[in-house]
């Protein structure tokens, strides 16, 4: 049997978390049309009786700027740690530019034998026009394989599977069948959460965006989930709420839903909104946060600003003017009298 990891590396927005989630066969990683949308290293595991490949998405190679920025890469260099291959996926729609020879040279100084996804062929009107583009990325790397392919409609991603597999070592999975993501729980939450802001919010939004997991209960029928969002300025949590509530009814419906769909149960769900200023350039805020995503015991986030008691609040009151911070901005679930064992 082989087995083995394989490293995902890219320009932002090229599709490597939709070729994750393809490959996977399950949401494992969330996607949108923004650049910048992965930030940590995730794992998806894909197995098959003739062996399984560990896939390690990564944040998109970019010219990082800021703390968040700097911490993504090193989220970048945790992915490649002990891989076995490294796929580079690129756009196949556009001519190779700075950040898809990044990526390439941050996969030929890995020294592993490197595939080249051209993803999102299913743009293109005529596929002839991928014989140029072939010769040119052959000129910039020797490539084990250059794999055209859609993420999104899994066209030729068989092939790809098949080719890495061919690539792998002879060895035991890594991980038991069912397994197919590192990610906790909270974790993959929180991303979901950020996901619905990312397709809803503009501009300078989306990047200064961070979802924290306030609390999670489980209960039999029920599961019961406190978010806070966190934006950087009073004018980004204007936007995120909109008018009258409105922007933030809708990104708290849509991740309901995409909780439900992930967690396979019935959702109630809270989230908050708060400004951190600077926060992405704070490492002991995000450091903080990485805490606790990933604790199971709550961490203490606030040390200026203390937590106020959570409210409990009717899912279609507005609650009048934007209230301060404790105020919950938006409570999404099934009926409470039904579902909610707290009533
Ligand atoms: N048409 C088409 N669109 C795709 C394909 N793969 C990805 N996309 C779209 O490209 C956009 C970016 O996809 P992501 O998977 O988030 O890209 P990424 O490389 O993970 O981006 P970062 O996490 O920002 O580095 C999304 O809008 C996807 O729907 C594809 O095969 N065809
Ligand atoms: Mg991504």
């Amino acid at each position: 049997m082989k087995s083995g990891f394989v490293t995902i590396l890219g320009r932002p927005n090229v599709g490597k978390s939709t070729l994750l989630n393809t490959l996977v066969g399950s949401k494992v990683s969330i996607t949108s049309p923004k650049p910048q949308t992965t930030r940590d290293a995730i794992q998806g595991v894909l197995t098959r009786p003739e062996g399984q490949i560990v896939f390690v998405d990564s944040p998109g190679i970019h010219l990082a700027e800021r703390e968040l920025g700097r911490r993504m890469q090193r989220e970048i260099d945790r992915a490649a740690q002990g891989c076995h291959c490294v796929l580079v996926v690129v756009d196949a729609t556009r001519r190779p530019d700075r950040g898809d020879r990044a990526a390439i040279e941050k996969a030929a100084a890995l020294g592993l034998p490197t595939l080249l996804a051209l993803n999102k062929i299913d743009r293109l009107k005529d596929k002839r026009e991928l014989l140029g583009l072939i010769v040119e990325y052959q000129g910039l790397h020797d490539f084990a394989e250059i794999v055209p392919l859609s993420a999104l409609s899994g066209e030729q991603t068989d092939l790809l599977v098949k080719l890495l597999l061919e690539r792998l070592p002879e060895s035991p999975p890594f991980y038991p069948p069912e397994f197919i993501t590192d990610q906790p729980e909270r974790f993959l939450a929180a991303e979901l959460i950020r996901e619905r802001i990312l397709h809803e919010t503009n501009e300078e939004v989306p990047h200064a965006t961070t979802v924290a997991i306030e609390r999670w209960e489980e209960h039999p029928r029920l599961l019961r989930i406190a978010a806070t969002v966190y934006v950087e300025r009073a004018g980004q949590k204007a936007i995120v709420l909109g008018k009258g509530g409105a922007m933030m009814k809708r990104i708290a419906t849509a991740a309901r839903e995409s909780l439900e769909a992930c967690f396979e149960r019935k959702v109630f769900l809270e989230i908050f909104v708060k400004v951190k200023p600077k926060w992405r350039d704070r490492p002991g805020f995000m450091r903080t946060l990485d805490q606790r995503r990933f604790a199971l015991d709550a961490v203490t986030l606030d040390d200026e600003e203390p937590d106020g008691p959570l409210l409990f609040d009717d899912p279609d009151d507005e609650g009048g003017e934007d209230g301060p911070d404790e105020d919950v901005e938006a409570a999404e679930g099934p009926s409470a009298a039904e579902t909610d064992p707290l009533r």
